[in-house]
């Protein structure tokens, strides 16, 4: 029979119907089928990648992009389990994918049989991602396949969303089908959380009461994005603002309030004003422990704490183990903000001046952490500085991709950011070689917006191949390489643990790196060479006025660190390098003796 509408073109168009305008992978034998019907299809385009887990981190940053499902295709056995770290990514920050993998045609599935294969290839797929994802099914009966899109995509986006698998054997993506008589699913409409309206009438009233509010802006609100509904509401709630490093992007970086990162690698200030407010909101947050310190205890001691979230598990995790979580609000975000557009029309503002004033005498004493910079013959420059020299460079809706170790946390505790940038890393899983094929998907998902990569040495030796698929699409990604020809971060874990033992984290403990600036040029793209203090501000200019894809390679002092760090076993307002306890008493002071500015004396 070879009538009616072949499977994969019904799958393609599925996609495109649902607002999926590109489909990352690589190709094999059981997804050629797949990948003609993509190529075949006038409103969907294909990037395939040199790695099948770019092609998931890929994804992963088309839909944090624009807020549309990202789609993989890849082959069964080895492309199937390519994917996974990046599926993870997706999985542990909430956003939405689908990966469609091929496999063996269904009379060579090994079934009950006791082997281990039977088919070419063949994988118990499912098995292995049925912990990463939200929904993973093998198609067994092609009437089936809109049903199981339809579930897949419901999945994928109800309440704190996530990856989905299908896995399509190869005797099925040839299949002919009637598609007007295909079943459907239809998913049950995700009821609003029931008394939602009394919960944050009562939230905004405890605002009103408090003396030391703060409120903890989280990924949450971006996975999906509720950036202008949360301005909205913020612009009425004023009150500290404290961001998690996933939340970086929801508010720019001159924002009235705005006090900045808190955590283990997070700013001092934010750590003081979180250890010391008397009502800590959280909003789209599950307190990481990357946030909260080891010592969970000594955590937000002084507060009250409310969590909003899309996921009940996340707020009761905490019971039993140190931190009180006075008030769980247990909605989606966007319901949240939806129902306080309405509450906040009767919200009375705290008088908070004394905490306001406290807040600044400690941003005027805390030490910055910020290294002078290096002399212009030292051969490297201070990421610090580059950091807010890029930050100047960048256009108002440039998209940053980061990578993870030093690069990330320098660039997040400098960056500012504005009103229409965004900021994006894979915040939980943070694999290395994560900011390149994530821009790749970005650079899909918004054509020609800009797009910078910022990555280590390190995690761009996980992704080189990628480059080549940078230069072969001419994508508008400036890649930013933190060259400090080592894995810093590591460096700095064995300083503080095991007497700077370095094993496996520079070339002279074992660690091969490459050339990157020659590699770079040999592979098409454009490279410029910063490594002089001096030449910061107009080698980014230079490299920035480039149209199309440009390798900027920074030289960073291999010895710098990444200050202030929480040394596990502390409490969060006392990162190294350590405070004298006298001075931290100081500090604490000022709550007791600030007054409302207006009336001081
Ligand atoms: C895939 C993967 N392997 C190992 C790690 C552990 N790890 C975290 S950061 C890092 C080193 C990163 O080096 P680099 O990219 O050069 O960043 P730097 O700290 O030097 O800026 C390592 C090994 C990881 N996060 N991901
Ligand atoms: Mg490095």
């Amino acid at each position: 029979m070879n009538q009616g509408m072949k499977l994969t073109d019904y799958v393609i168009d599925y996609l495109h119907s649902r607002g999926t305008t590109h489909v990352f992978g690589m190709s094999g034998g059981a997804a050629v089928h797949l990948f003609d019907s993509a190529a075949k299809h006038p409103g969907v385009g294909t990037t395939f990648v040199a790695h099948e887990q770019s092609a998931a981190m890929a994804a992963d940053g088309y839909y944090r992009v624009s807020g549309r499902m990202g789609a993989c295709i890849v082959t069964s056995g080895p492309g199937a389990t390519n994917l996974l770290t990046g599926v993870c990514c997706s999985y542990y920050d909430s956003v939405p994918a689908l990966m469609l993998t091929g496999q063996v045609a269904t009379h060579r599935l090994k079934g009950e049989r006791k082997v281990r294969q039977v088919g070419f290839q063949e994988t118990d797929t499912l098995s292995i991602y049925s912990s990463v994802t939200k929904y993973a099914e093998q198609l067994r009966d092609p009437n089936q396949i809109a049903s199981v899109l339809d579930s897949a995509f419901a999945e994928a986006e109800a309440g704190r969303p996530g990856p989905v698998l299908v896995d399509i054997p190869d005797d099925l993506q040839r299949a002919r089908l009637d598609t007007a008589a295909l079943p459907r699913y239809v998913a049950p409409a995700q009821a609003r959380t029931r008394g939602l309206t009394a919960q944050v009438q009562s939230l905004l009233k405890q605002i009103s009461a408090s003396k030391r509010p703060v409120i903890v802006l989280g990924g949450g609100l971006s996975t999906p994005r509720q950036a202008g509904e949360l301005r909205e509401f913020l612009k009425n709630v004023e009150v500290p603002l404290l961001q998690t490093w996933a939340g970086l992007d929801l508010i720019p970086h001159d924002w009235k309030h705005r006090v900045g990162t808190f955590g283990v690698y997070g700013s001092r200030l934010g750590n003081f004003v979180i250890q010391h407010a008397d009502l800590v909101v959280c909003l789209g947050t599950r307190l990481s422990q990357n946030l909260t310190g080891g010592m969970l205890s000594t955590f937000a001691s002084k507060a009250r704490i409310v969590m909003v979230d899309a996921d009940q598990g996340e707020m009761d995790k905490f019971d039993g183990h140190g931190i009180e979580i006075a008030e769980r609000i247990h909605c989606l975000m966007g319901d949240f903000l939806d129902t306080a557009k309405v509450a906040v029309k009767q919200f009375v503002a705290p008088d908070i001046r004394p905490w306001l004033a406290t807040i600044e005498r400690w941003r005027a004493e805390l030490p910055d952490d910020i290294p002078i910079e290096p002399a212009d013959e030292a051969g490297f420059v201070d990421a610090h500085h580059f950091v807010r020299q890029l930050s100047d460079v960048l256009a108002d809706d440039e998209i940053v991709f980061i990578d993870t170790g030093g690069n990330l946390t320098w660039t997040c505790n400098n960056l500012r950011v504005k009103p229409g940038q965004r900021v994006l890393s894979a915040w939980n899983f943070t694999p290395m070689g994560y900011a390149v094929p994530a821009g790749i998907g970005g650079a899909a998902a918004a054509p020609g917006r800009p797009i910078t990569c910022i990555t280590g040495d390190g995690g761009l030796q996980l992704c080189l191949g990628e480059l080549a698929t940078v230069v072969r699409h001419q994508l508008p990604i400036k890649i930013v390489l933190f060259n400090n020809h080592s894995h810093g971060i590591q460096k700095q874990t064995l300083e503080t643990w095991l007497d700077g033992n370095y094993a496996g984290v520079d070339p002279a403990s074992g660690l091969g790196l490459s050339d990157f600036h020659s590699v770079a040029r040999a592979m098409g793209l454009s490279v410029v060479n910063i490594s002089r203090s001096s030449e910061v501000a107009p080698r980014l200019k230079e490299a920035y006025a480039i149209p199309g894809p440009v390798f900027c390679n920074v030289e960073i002092n291999p010895n710098q660190k990444l200050y202030p760090v929480l040394k596990s076993g502390a409490p969060l307002e006392n990162q190294m390098p350590l405070m004298p306890s006298d001075q931290i008493d100081a500090l604490r002071a000022v709550l007791t003796t600030s007054k409302d500015p207006d009336n001081v004396g």
